[in-house]
């Protein structure tokens, strides 16, 4: 019933390439997918680009010193070339800072506007006087005050997993110029998603329940929790500016703005037809994403979208989970991952057998995880040992006994029968799979075809009737060949590259997916071409080597990337002057219960005994520091730290990494004693 299908698949970010968590999760499978309809005759646009605005951009810019535009380029051509190297077939791959992407983005907000789908919050915000700009939650950075680690960022704490919001940090600072931020009034624009609600749970809860128990059951918790506003615009430079007056230095929200990429660059593909495909209820639109990406692709795009009004919504949302990578999360941070274009690099020739094994593997209902044994294992005795010992049992046989050509099928057994009938019955697995987005099931389906023709092989072991019976290695090897046929269409979503070798070794050319008649598939004298190794074993070393990598790089890219803080803008001696740093004693120390990282200390500072709360327990038991001589600021503003009155700050010397250590005289000094 649907004419056309529009397939989209999740916007990567352009500030880092891509990883084997972000092909398992989307790209594969949306690939995948994408082929096999191609392959069933149907209409499909298969649509991505890189999603280049967010916070995320920025502070990559700022850590490498460069433009966001900068930061986009790179990663944008790094990104789209590894993606076609993999033979991920988009039918086009944009981008969001391009200029149809801006104007389709601003007229949808515009739009919205006008229509008074938004209402207008002002609200206090943290702003940087020195940067002079309002600061998004990931500028904002401070210690966590539910675990105490430090630099927690204004939306997250990284350490402890809490989300935060930015008021709550203790001691914030500006990411951006290390001051202490002060609170300024801004406004913005929100979709007041609640208004959704009602829709939002007849279209999913009752409408969908046919998708992903992990897709529904995500939109099912957001909605049991009642939606609230969202806002759709940021105090940022870097984004799609707000098509309203006196709005300078405000943009779209990033992920207003990201999902609409979809629609510009299904316009920018086709110019003249693209709102058939957006706008027609025969078109069936799919949205390929990770989990992380449910929310806005379940509930809020498509809030948007009936907020709008002219749009089709999303008929499924097939969303993988997580893939780890040797049992512990894939960190682009902290260059825990293969970057597909390294592994491009150091396996040529093997695009497919990445392919395979992240299908085979892959997080479609709970994270999973690779390693690179599994690698090794998986194309040593699958592809190898399976599919291609197969195929390339086929061929020389034909070789050896009829000079290459495909010999003459005589009389039947019932076991040929059997093994006949049994190929449109997988054939049939394979396409129900696909059809459900089961992308893994139908790759076993696929290699059971494979294992199919081995057994049959093993079975009439066709060598050894060479001397006694040549009409009936003829027979058996004809159905072998019309095996490896077969294979030929039901492989090509999953590894195209294999595909291609395998026709050239049979020499055909592309067969369609609705060719059912096994026997028909390769005629009687049809010259084959010459037989190769489809796959090569994967030997030891070679593992070893990724292994060894993984370890190191992990941590030595980290290190490269180490940043030392950029020297904070200069003040002058009179300011210097306001601060009052003392030696004193440490006297009594005890944790701050519920907190892992909160020590309590009470110290002399020769002029009174006071309380200050310091995020030292990682690096000192309250043992180790007591009786100490350290140095505190002790005319800060006190504040309260978890219900206790914190009177001064302990300065600490603190690594990129976090590592931290006290600040000590070098002789003993009185209690009291001045520092300047
Ligand atoms: N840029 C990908 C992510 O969250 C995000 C997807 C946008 S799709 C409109 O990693
Ligand atoms: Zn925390």
């Amino acid at each position: 019933m649907y004419k056309r299908f529009l397939i989209t698949a999740a916007l990567p970010y352009a500030n880092g390439p891509v990883h084997i968590g972000h092909l398992a999760g989307v790209y594969i499978p949306a690939d995948i997918y994408v082929r096999y309809l191609r392959a069933r005759g149907r209409e499909v646009k298969f649509i991505c680009g890189s999603d280049e605005h967010g916070v995320p951009i920025t502070i990559k810019a700022r850590q490498l010193g460069v433009s966001p535009q900068d930061v986009v380029d790179k990663y944008h051509t790094i990104i789209k070339n590894s993606f076609e190297r993999l033979g991920i077939t988009f039918d086009i791959y944009s981008r969001t800072s391009s200029k149809i992407h801006h104007q389709t983005a601003s007229d949808f907000f515009k739009k919205l506007y006008d229509e008074g789908k938004f209402v207008e919050l002002s609200g206090e915000q943290y702003y940087d006087e020195e940067a002079q700009q309002f600061l998004a939650d990931r500028y904002i950075r401070g210690i966590c005050p539910k675990c105490g680690a430090e630099e927690a960022y204004g939306d997250q704490c990284e350490k402890c997993g809490g989300t935060l919001s930015p008021t709550e940090l203790i001691n914030p600072h500006s990411a951006i110029s290390g001051s202490v931020p002060v609170m300024k009034t801004t406004s913005h624009w929100y979709l007041p998603l609640d208004r959704y609600q009602a829709f939002l749970e007849k279209w999913i809860l009752e409408g969908h329940r046919e998708w992903k128990t992990n897709v529904y059951g995500q939109c099912k918790s957001w909605l049991e929790q009642g939606l609230q506003a969202r806002a759709v615009s940021r105090d940022l430079s870097w984004g799609v500016p707000l098509p309203l007056p006196e709005t300078e230095g405000k943009v779209l929200y990033v992920w207003f703005d990201a999902p609409i990429g979809y629609i510009s660059n299904t316009k920018e593909l086709m110019p003249d037809e693209w709102e058939i495909w957006w706008k027609s209820a025969d078109t069936k639109l799919v949205h390929f994403i990770g989990k992380d990406n449910i929310v806005f692709h379940c509930i809020v795009f498509p809030a948007m979208l009936k907020a709008h009004g002219e749009y089709i919504l999303p008929e499924n949302v097939p969303a993988n989970e997580f893939l780890n990578l040797e049992g512990d999360k894939i960190s682009t941070s902290r260059n825990r991952a293969v970057w597909l274009h390294e592994y491009l690099d150091e396996f040529p020739g093997k695009e497919d057998v990445l392919r395979y094994v992240l299908c085979a593997n892959a997080p479609e209902t709970k994270d999973n995880d690779f390693t690179w044994k599994d690698f090794q294992t998986r194309n040593n005795s699958e592809l190898v040992a399976v599919l291609g010992n197969f195929v390339n049992r086929s061929l020389v046989l034909a070789g050896k006994y009829f000079e290459g050509k495909v010999p003459p099928i005589s009389e039947l057994t019932d076991y040929d029968k059997e093994i006949l009938a049994e190929i449109p019955t997988i054939r049939r697995r394979i396409e129900e799979a696909l059809e459900t987005y089961k992308f893994r099931e139908a790759l076993k389906e696929a290699m059971n075809l494979a294992r199919l023709g081995n057994k049959y092989l093993a079975d009439t072991e066709p060598w050894k009737l060479a001397k006694t019976d040549m009409p009936r290695v003829a027979t058996v090897l004809n159905i072998s060949l019309q095996i490896c046929a077969q294979c030929t269409i039901v492989f090509d979503p999953f590894l195209p590259f294999s595909a291609d070798k395998l026709r050239r070794m049979l020499n055909i050319h592309p067969l369609s997916w609705e060719t059912s008649n096994v026997n028909a598939l390769l005629p009687a004298e049809h010259q084959l071409g010459k037989a190769e190794l489809l796959f090569e074993k994967i030997e030891d070393e070679v593992i070893e080597q990724q292994i060894v990598k993984l370890r190191t790089t992990a941590n030595s890219l980290a290190m490269e990337t180490k940043k030392i803080a950029p020297q904070k803008e200069s003040i002058s001696f009179d300011e210097f002057a306001k601060m009052d740093i003392r030696v004193v004693t440490v006297k009594a120390a005890e944790r701050v219960p519920k907190t892992d990282k909160l020590l309590k200390l009470t110290i002399d500072s020769g002029f009174d005994l006071r309380s200050i709360v310091s995020g030292i327990a990682e690096y000192y038991s309250p043992e180790e520091i007591i009786g100490k001589q350290v140095c505190v600021l002790v005319n800060l503003e006190a504040r309260k730290i978890k219900g206790i009155e914190s009177q001064g700050m302990i300065l600490m010397a603190k690594n990129d990494d976090g590592k931290m250590c006290l600040m000590q005289a070098s002789a003993i000094m009185d209690n009291g004693a001045t520092i300047g």
